[in-house]
């Protein structure tokens, strides 16, 4: 068993019905769904504002390698075009795989370039952490403590103030 928390992301189109798309294609993997969030984009300013959400998800037999070619899959379905020139820029669907906990609850990590876990990133994101606070007030970051104290830092409360519910529900 593979546990993974997997950030949904989008800006084009109609990113909640794509959300829902790719919860669909998740299927029974589905253990919990955080609300739907509008957020600022991080990292190129001029592009529209992103839908957020994150998914904890678990499958018996995915090891992280088969998460990141599900969740390749699944922003491929959803005609995710890939601009090298602009790796921060707008898209339908972004799926990134922000940690991975084995069958024991162990937290797996990875330096590997392809898929670095815990996500290098994650601890910077308010547009991870506060969907995530939603529906796991308790959880911890691998190597980063409770995600609770870490929205407590100056530049990520600041962020998170940011981070606005929409109401869409994605069940
Ligand atoms: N994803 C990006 C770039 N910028 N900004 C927000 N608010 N949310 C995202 O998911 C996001 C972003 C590239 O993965
Ligand atoms: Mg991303
Ligand atoms: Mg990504």
């Amino acid at each position: 068993m593979t546990r993974v928390l997997l950030s949904f992301g989008g800006n084009l189109g109609d990113p909640v019905a794509v959300f829902r798309d790719a919860l669909a294609a998740l299927g029974d993997a589905v253990v919990k769904v955080s609300p739907v969030y509008e957020t600022p984009p991080w990292g190129d300013a001029d592009q529209p504002p992103y839908r957020n959400a994150v998914v904890l998800a678990d499958r018996a037999d995915l090891d992280p390698e088969g998460w990141l070619t599900l969740a390749q899959e699944l922003e491929n379905t959803a005609g995710r075009v890939r601009d090298p020139a602009r790796r921060f820029g707008p898209r339908t669907l972004d799926v990134d795989i922000i940690a991975a906990w084995d069958e024991s609850g162990e937290a797996v990590t990875s330096d590997d370039e392809r898929l670095t876990l815990p996500h290098p990133r994650a601890h910077l994101r308010a547009f991870v952490l506060v969907p995530w606070s939603k529906i796991e007030p308790e959880a911890v970051l691998p190597g980063h403590g409770r995600i609770a104290g870490l929205l407590t830092d100056t530049t990520l409360a600041a962020d998170a103030r940011q981070v606005t519910p929409t109401g869409e529900a994605l069940g």
